[in-house]
C-alpha cells in the first residue's frame, strides 16, 4: 500500500497562511510538504516564476524549527541563499515559507500568497 498525493495549485486567490490551510482543509487536503528534489522541480514548473505561493512548512510553534505540514522534520531543504532569516516587519517575524522562483524563504504568515495543496491518498 502506497500513500500518493495529487496536488491542487491555488492561482487565482490569495490567502494568509493559516487562511490557505483552512482552505487546503476543506479540500481534505493540506499545503503541500515538498519532500524532494523531483516534487520541487514539478512543482517550479507548475507555477508561476513571478509569484510567491505557501509551501507547508513553519517555524510558528517555535522560532527556528521548521516542521512540514504532516508533522515531520523536513529532510529536503530548498531555501534560498540567505534565507530562512526570520526578517522582521512591523515587529512581526517570519514562520511561513514560501516558493518563490524556485526555492523557498520564510515570510510573515499573515502576507497573502497563492498556494498549493496536496491531497493525500491510499492506493491499494
Ligand atoms: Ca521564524
Ligand atoms: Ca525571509
Amino acid at each position: 500500500m502506497a500513500c500518493t498525493f495529487a496536488y491542487r495549485i491555488y492561482d487565482k486567490v490569495q490567502l494568509s497562511y493559516e487562511e490557505a490551510e483552512k482552505q487546503c482543509q476543506r479540500d481534505r487536503a493540506r499545503l503541500i510538504a515538498i519532500k524532494t528534489s523531483e516534487q520541487q522541480r514539478i512543482m517550479t514548473g507548475k507555477t508561476s516564476r513571478s509569484e510567491a505561493y505557501w509551501i507547508g512548512l513553519d517555524d510558528r510553534a517555535s522560532e527556528g524549527d521548521f516542521v512540514l505540514s504532516d508533522g515531520t522534520k523536513p529532510k529536503y531543504l530548498n531555501w534560498d541563499s540567505g534565507q530562512p532569516n526570520n526578517y522582521i516587519k512591523n515587529e512581526k517575524d517570519q514562520d511561513c515559507a514560501m516558493l518563490f522562483q524556485g526555492t523557498w524563504n520564510d515570510n510573515q504568515c499573515d502576507q497573502t500568497l497563492r498556494f498549493i495543496c496536496e491531497i493525500p491518498f491510499l492506493e491499494v
